[in-house]
């Protein structure tokens, strides 16, 4: 497709033919500006083009341990699969780290949706994710003032930090939820996702508050492990991995203003180094077959995206 004028040109006909009022031109002016994509990024050399870098290669540039050992991960088990385990009861949640173990890198949880917790769950959790080689990540998106995200974090019953090697930040109240995190007590080795984007279609983000995100990750490097986003623009360094919600094949989104896009869309498209699935995988009638179906999928566009 070519464009036959710029949105720019576009504002200016518009302007001089009394359509719409200067007020309206500068408003589209500021969301151009925000929202600009990098053209770099397609003509990077391949040196330092993380969608063009294999993740054996990356890893070598991770500050952070937790995304050195997520780009080994990825690499020796040839999978880019972060398995949403949005269930309610332990046993459910062990049977399925059990089933799809094999084929993920991964397992996220949501330990504050569990009906039934108690913390022998955590260690059999423990057991499995080291059978099977993936990595813990609780989905906690920590939003509050630090002193309060460092109790949510290292005390409560779940004691996060001590079993969770990466959990889920939103930027929302600044550096103090990472300053909180970097100083808590836990696991020697943590890392954090950064929230830059959501796949919800009612998302109040907006390209400020995505760019703002990407500055703060880029100032803690060594407790980011990358950043959740939709769009390839916003992780450049090879070190920070791209995770991407909202991925599913049989569905457009749920009716929760959800939205879905393919596997082959978010490696190819959309830049996602690791894809989170969910219900794609929970609700199938075989979630093992759904997660290595899913796995490779997501390997083969990722081994075409770096060719
Ligand atoms: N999740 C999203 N979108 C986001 C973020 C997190 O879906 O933008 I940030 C979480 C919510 C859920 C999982 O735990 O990822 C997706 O589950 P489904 O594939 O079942 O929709």
């Amino acid at each position: 497709m070519h464009a036959i004028l710029s949105l720019t040109q576009l504002m200016e006909y518009l302007k001089e033919e009394n359509c719409i009022d200067e007020s309206i031109v500068n408003k589209v002016k500021i969301y151009l500006n925000n929202t600009q994509v990098d053209a770099n990024i397609f003509t990077k050399s391949k040196e330092s083009n993380r969608l063009k870098l294999s993740f054996m290669e990356r890893a070598r540039f991770a500050k952070n341990k937790v995304a050195e050992r997520i780009f080994q991960i990825m690499a020796t088990k040839n999978t880019t699969l972060c398995v949403a385990a949005d269930l309610t009861k332990t046993t459910d949640i062990l049977n399925l780290a059990e089933e799809v173990g094999p084929h993920i890198c991964l397992f996220k949880t949501h330990i504050d949706i569990v009906e039934d917790f108690h913390p022998n769950f955590l260690k059999h959790l423990q057991d499995i994710a080291q059978t099977h080689n993936f990595i813990l990540f609780e989905d906690k998106k920590f939003a509050d003032i630090g002193k309060t995200v460092q109790l949510q974090y290292s005390e409560s019953i779940y004691k996060i930090s001590s079993w969770a090697s990466l959990v889920t930040a939103h930027s929302l109240t600044g550096k103090g939820v990472l300053d909180a995190i970097r100083e808590s007590e836990g696991l020697k080795e943590r890392g954090v996702f950064l929230l830059a984007e959501t796949s919800a279609a009612s998302s109040l983000i907006d390209g400020n508050y995505t760019q703002a995100t990407v500055k703060l990750a880029l100032q803690y490097t060594d407790l980011i492990s990358g950043i959740v986003c939709q769009s390839p623009l916003f992780v450049d360094q090879p070190g920070l991995i791209q995770l991407t919600p909202g991925v599913q094949l049989d569905s457009i989104g749920d009716t929760l203003s959800q939205q879905y896009n393919t596997p082959e869309h978010v490696v190819l498209e959309r830049g996602a180094d690791i894809a989170v699935v969910g219900r794609g995988i929970t609700k199938s009638a075989d979630p093992a077959l759904a997660a290595q179906k899913y796995k490779e999928l997501l390997w083969n566009a990722y081994k075409k995206r770096i060719v």
